[in-house]
């Protein structure tokens, strides 16, 4: 374990980052009320914040500030509640709950979630835009819409979300489990990470150093994700624990057994703090956040 204190580092970011979203969102009054109502309902409702304080600790790890990076991690945790709106859908994986409330299309209906998922999705891509007039060379914003569009996208998290559905009730190859779980959550992980190192001017070296570390963290995310779907609660997890077995979905604990699941997690870790030894220590927050990943509850 590192030193960090990440307690209170978690929670400076998280009142910022909540923040910055609540400007970030059109108010409740802004007419279609509906939609911008069921918007906030989701992404207020809390969550961990852990992809927009990735953002800021990836920017922070090359000797940038979070105020430079701060609507690209609005943009990222637009981005990941949307798939957590879509993903809850009857259409999908049909939840009752999401971060302890009931899930947006019981509230709303399904149009207006389906329609609020789709206002955060392309909110995201406005909100990187005016990163741009915070950056002394906007064309780094080129690479940047790049690395969030592929990671999001059908190469990305929408591509795993595909195998994913496709797979369900299937037996499925190690290799498949993998496919899913690289694409449809380390993805958008990883880019977080490398999108704040970029927006900060981070060398070459250094955005690979956070792309190496960023896949690992993501992976050991997900498989810490299945873990704790056969061991937490829903007081806990905020969501109904057990989903996975019911839906008969391919998890990491099905295929290798929990104990080895465990392993690979720690493992993973293990490798992305190693990834992240060139950036010596401005890269502390992002070694604490491994190991919060590994450790996390919820
Ligand atoms: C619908 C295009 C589309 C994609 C959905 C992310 C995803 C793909 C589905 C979510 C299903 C799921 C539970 C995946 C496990 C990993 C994951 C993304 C968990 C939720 O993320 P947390 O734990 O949630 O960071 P909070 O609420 O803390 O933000």
């Amino acid at each position: 374990m590192t030193e960090f204190d990440l307690p209170c580092y978690l929670a400076e970011r998280r009142a910022a980052v909540d923040r910055a979203l609540e400007g970030a969102l059109p108010a409740e009054d802004v007419a279609p009320a509906t939609v911008h109502r069921a918007m906030r309902y989701s992404v207020l409702a809390g969550g961990k914040r852990l992809r927009p304080i990735l953002v800021i600790a990836g920017a922070e790890a090359v000797g940038g500030s979070r105020e430079r990076v701060m609507p690209t991690a609005c943009a990222l945790e637009c981005l990941h509640t949307y798939s957590l709106i879509h993903d809850d859908l009857p259409a999908m994986d049909d939840d009752d709950f999401r971060r302890g409330r009931p899930t947006s299309h019981k509230v709303f209906g399904e149009a207006v979630a389906i329609l609020a998922g789709d206002g955060l999705l392309t909110l995201a891509f406005r909100l990187i835009a005016d990163n741009g007039a915070l950056l002394p060379d906007p064309r780094v914003l080129r690479e940047v819409i790049a690395e969030i569009a592929e990671a999001a996208g059908t190469l990305g998290m929408v591509g795993g979300q595909v195998v994913d559905i496709e797979s369900e009730g299937k037996r499925i190859s190690a290799e498949t489990l993998e496919y899913i779980h690289a694409h449809k959550t380390a993805a958008l992980i990883r880019a977080s990470l490398v999108s704040g190192a970029r927006l900060a001017g981070g060398s070459p070296a250094a955005l690979d150093a956070v792309r190496m570390a960023g896949g690992h963290l993501g992976l050991a995310f997900q498989i810490v994700d299945d873990i704790l779907d056969v061991e937490g609660s829903l007081a806990e997890l905020g969501k109904t624990a057990g989903s996975d077995r019911r839906k008969q979905k391919a998890t990491y604990p099905d295929h290798h057994g929990l104990e080895a699941s465990r392993v690979r997690a720690k493992t993973l870790i293990e490798e992305a703090k190693a990834a992240l030894a060139p950036l010596g220590p401005a890269a502390d927050p992002i070694r604490a956040l491994a190991d919060f990943v590994l450790e996390r509850r919820s």
